[in-house]
């Protein structure tokens, strides 16, 4: 073993950790079990899978890829050692955290074999960042990029994120906001940009950058910026070139075309497809990735918004260049508490895709309710396309987004829980296969320790979380119903802002009679979209998922659930029953006092109790609101509003967080 790099030796125990080639990637590796396990179970080698002391074992590590790793116990010499290797150094990496994971988790590496390859080969964060610190929708504090001090002072935090980004295998990072601006193009944000590229590669994470389809016009001073003239053309490559010469593993664009405002190739008569391969030429050369996102909708357009999207994309199937990946949100309107699928996945075939989550929570109450998404990200993974046998949307996809919940406070994304939110996005990223509970007692573990009562009751509230917030904002299907601008609190009366489908009224088409949006053959037919088999199940109600029933249908109040009460009476009892899970979680919280640090105690107790507030305020005002068009009465032992209506309608934010400006 003379040759072998020795970086650690624990003195307690006697492990080592041995590293036969060392990287900057590699020595990361060491330190952070150096750093989280100092009292190594085992001696553990480190090591890429062609290394020569690993010739004897013939292992077989095809199947691994690029970034996949295996975790075992193995003889080398006369020595037990516990191997992470992989066929690059990032796969080692990754395989250090796993066996993190797997220690904190089991407590023990007895007869350890792991071998994980991440299914979904790109996984991005998506920063709404703006440069002048604010987030779009964001609910942490100020971006965690400080555009001012870098690229001079290079923030220790900034390490961290990429410790914490590595740790669940996210591998590409796009800096600043979808609706971008031209400067984050120029001289001085590109070097700053490049300073985060030197902290995050070693980590196995490439920058991306939001490009602005108007540059050529803003910083070059062209005339235009239709993608079919070669001068715009020949920009974006002297741009795309000016970038490398930084950033040389540069990821590429991420761009947001002709969507609520923004400049893109359909405003010289030119298709998405003409944009985003412009693009793509430019970084070709370069190694380079467009990603060009699907949410697109316009007030000129009559039919349901939730159709655009796909009206408009899926005859351009096929006529994206390869280096093109098309960026779909989950849903087909805007990552609402819950949404069906977008039926864009898995109709796509000769187009490669990615799914947009968000997970920063923009309409599940901001950074303050407690909300984990681990089920939401599953939902949707999970769903079956209908376009292929056994096909899920998780099948059909070559990367993944999550718009990142990260700023700069102190516990990073707004509170503790929000952290199983990022947490939970990576790990699905990479194993969609992942339930959604064994994340939750897995995050909780590493989070709060290994006290079995705190794991169990910490996993049941994040399990129940998420379609508590379904319930109190919008039970069986309904969505779009918050306040304007901010989405902040409930909006559903509001029927006066510009653009129809700004309105909460245009999605849930409440009167005197009924309530729901028909998207049935009868209404905007947007279930004509789906795979046959899919939009059999959605054409009638009584075979609909009850939880999308509002979603595709219009009905009547008087409409008869399964179980025989009206859908009146379902509606009231959905609402109760979200601001009863709050209720409910706040209790089990409370068990915990004595088991959880002071701290982070008292802020989620604190938030819990804005929680229940805010469920209590949506219910009342949502029920006070369906009266007044319904008129009929609360089934028997729901409480009375607390308010009228008027009271509700008067209620205004002007500093909510996280809006656009
Ligand atoms: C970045 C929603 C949000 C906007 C966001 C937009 C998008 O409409 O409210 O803030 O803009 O989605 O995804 O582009």
């Amino acid at each position: 073993m003379a040759t072998l790099a020795c970086l650690a030796a624990d003195t307690a125990s006697g492990a080592e950790i041995e590293v036969p080639r060392r990287s900057s990637t590699i020595d990361r590796a060491a330190a952070e079990l150096r750093r989280s396990l100092p009292h190594l179970p085992a001696a553990v080698m480190l090591a890429t899978s062609n290394a020569s002391h690993l010739a004897l074992l013939d292992l077989d590590t095809r199947a691994l890829g690029h970034e996949g790793y295996l975790i075992r116990e193995v003889r080398i010499g006369n020595r037990a050692v516990i191997l992470v290797t992989g066929n690059s150094d990032v796969a080692v990496l990754y395989g250090a955290f796993a066996l993190l994971r797997h220690v904190r988790a089991s407590e023990s590496t007895a007869a350890i074999n792991i071998a994980s390859a991440p299914a979904i080969p790109l996984r991005l964060l998506n920063h709404w960042d703006n440069l002048d610190g604010s987030v779009e929708r964001g609910y942490a504090g100020q971006s965690l990029w400080d555009w001012w001090t870098l690229p001079d002072f290079k923030d220790p935090r900034y390490d961290d994120y990429a410790r914490a980004n590595a740790s669940i295998g996210i591998n590409g990072t796009v800096l600043n906001n979808v609706n971008a601006k031209a400067e984050s193009l120029t001289a001085p944000y590109l070097a700053k940009a490049a300073a985060l590229a030197d902290v995050f590669r070693p980590w196995g994470i490439r920058v991306y950058l939001t490009a602005r389809f108007s540059a050529p016009i803003e910083l070059g001073g062209l005339k235009t910026a239709d993608p079919r003239d070669p001068a715009v053309a020949a920009w974006w490559q002297a741009k795309a070139d000016e970038i490398y010469r930084l950033i040389p593993d540069f990821g590429g664009f991420l761009v947001k075309a002709n969507s609520e405002g923004q400049p893109g190739p359909r405003d010289y008569g030119a298709s998405h497809a003409d944009g985003a391969n412009m693009l793509a030429a430019a970084l070709r050369p370069h190694g380079g990735t467009v990603v060009w996102r699907a949410f697109v909708y316009a007030d000129t357009d009559p039919t349901d918004r939730a159709k655009q999207a796909y009206s408009e994309f899926r005859p351009l199937d096929g006529k994206f260049a390869d280096n093109v990946i098309v960026q779909v949100k989950n849903g087909p309107i805007d990552f609402q508490p819950r949404e069906p699928v977008h039926p864009l996945f898995g109709a796509m075939r000769r187009t490669r895709l990615a799914a947009e989550f968000q997970i920063t929570k923009e309409y599940l109450g901001f950074a303050t309710h407690l909300a984990y998404l681990g089920p939401l990200f599953e939902e949707a993974l999970d769903t079956p396309t209908g376009q292929a046998p056994g096909q899920t949307v998780a099948a059909t996809l070559g990367a993944i987004s999550g718009v990142a919940n990260i700023g700069r406070d102190r516990d990073w994304a707004g509170s503790t829980f929000n952290q199983a939110n990022w947490y939970a996005f990576g790990r699905l990223a990479w194993d969609p296969k992942l339930s959604s509970q064994t994340i939750a007692r897995e995050w909780s573990r590493q989070t709060f320790g290994n006290d079995a009562q705190v794991t169990d009751t910490v996993t049941a509230m994040m399990l129940r979380s998420r379609e508590a917030v379904v319930d109190y904002t919008g039970p069986f299907g309904l969505a779009h119903l918050f306040g304007p601008d901010h989405h902040y609190g409930p909006g559903p009366w509001i029927a006066d802002l510009k653009r129809p489908e700004w309105n909460p009224v245009y999605y849930h088409r409440a009167d005197s009679d009924g309530i729901g949006f028909d998207r049935t053959a009868s209404g905007s037919n947007a279930i004509g979209q789906y795979a046959p088999t899919i939009a059999a199940r959605l054409a009638r109600p009584e075979i609909t998922p009850p939880q999308f029933l509002l979603w595709f249908h219009h009905l009547p109040w008087t409409y008869p659930m399964p179980g025989g009460e009206t859908l009146w009476s379902a509606v009231v009892r959905r609402y109760d029953h979200g601001v009863a899970e709050v209720e409910a979680m706040r209790k089990q919280w409370a068990t915990l006092k004595s088991r959880v640090d002071a701290e982070r105690w008292a802020k989620t107790d604190a938030y819990l109790g804005i929680q229940a507030r805010e469920a209590r305020w949506w219910r009342d005002a949502s029920l006070t609101y369906w009266m007044s068009l319904n008129h009929l009465p609360l089934p028997a032992g729901s409480p009375p509003p607390a308010h009228d209506l008027a009271w509700y309608k008067q209620q205004r934010f002007p500093f909510a967080p996280g809006a656009p400006h």
